[in-house]
């Protein structure tokens, strides 16, 4: 019980297994979960990550409310900055992770949904951020990454009235890609993850790290990364051999 980590090919699933308590996330597994993106970062062997829960109710149902309820102002700092390492982990690795929400997605579950790349959803996958109604504010980055996700209107009426979103609406708001049957979800997830798998792992992490960019400060600065970091990929193996294989009408083999 805890995270783990299993790998089919070069596609890593990551499952937050605690399903009698929803995937909930104490310290121990955050901080689990923060090493398991820490060591898969760097594997050149993955070129693509899920995240999940384990069960059949829940992604992640948030962080542990009954450890957050004895947290003093100290603990409740670090306990922040854990969800932030996680989230920016998430983030900053090379490879895209894709979230496959299968059922709750509340407080830091929603949160950590949305620092992954890719949300997919089960037709029982429920988001929220009902802090507001535990007396605290959303405390993993949700005030910063939901706006930049279904737009500040959206993300305030969410985060103010702690409301939840089922699948459907979370479609219709873009807060998933798409909505899956929930014994279909992980095959999706796999072969979106196996199709991203087999592109040049230096061009999608570049691209990964440049939608990133995109609503970080002014977009000409965005722009000019992009430009940067197109032109630093001329020359290099990954373009050679995906334009000749495109010319030669074959399938590209990466070396990465
Ligand atoms: N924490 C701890 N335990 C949880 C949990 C959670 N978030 N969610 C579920 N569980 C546990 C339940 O306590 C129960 O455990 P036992 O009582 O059996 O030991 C087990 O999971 C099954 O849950 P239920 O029996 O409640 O199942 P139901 O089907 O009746 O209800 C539910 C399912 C998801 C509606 C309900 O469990 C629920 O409302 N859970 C709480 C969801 C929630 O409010 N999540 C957001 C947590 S707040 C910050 C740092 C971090 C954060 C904020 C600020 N700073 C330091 C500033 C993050 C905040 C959050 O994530």
């Amino acid at each position: 019980m805890g995270i783990d980590l299993k790998q089919h090919g070069a596609v890593a699933i990551v499952t937050v297994n605690q399903p009698d308590k929803l995937n909930a996330l104490n310290t121990k597994r955050a901080e689990a979960l923060l090493e398991t993106f820490l060591k898969i970062g760097p594997d050149r062997s993955i070129r693509a990550v899920i995240m999940t829960g384990a069960g059949d109710r829940a992604f992640i149902a948030g962080a542990d409310i009954k450890q957050m309820a004895n947290l003093d102002r100290a603990g409740a700092t670090a306990f922040a900055r854990l969800g932030h390492s996680v989230a920016r982990a998430i983030e900053t690795i090379p490879q895209p992770v894709i979230a496959a929400v299968n059922g709750f997605a509340l407080g830091g579950g929603c949160e950590l949904s949305l620092a992954c790349d890719i949300r997919l959803a089960a037709t029982n996958a429920v988001f929220a951020q009902p802090e507001v109604g535990l007396g605290i504010p959303p405390g993993w980055g949700g005030t910063q990454r939901l706006p930049r996700v279904v737009g500040p209107g959206l993300a305030a009426e969410m985060i103010l009235t702690g409301r939840r979103v089922k699948a459907d609406e979370a479609l219709r708001i873009g807060l998933v890609n798409a909505v899956h049957e929930p014994d279909q979800l992980l095959d999706t997830a796999l072969a979106m993850a196996q199709q991203i798998a087999k592109n040049s792992p230096q061009a999608v992490s570049a691209s990964k790290r440049l939608i990133g960019l995109a609503f970080a400060g002014h977009p000409a600065a965005g722009l000019s990364s992009e430009a940067h970091a197109f032109a630093a990929q001329f020359g290099g193996a990954d373009q050679r051999e995906g334009m000749a294989a495109f010319i030669e009408k074959r399938p590209a083999e990466f070396a990465g």
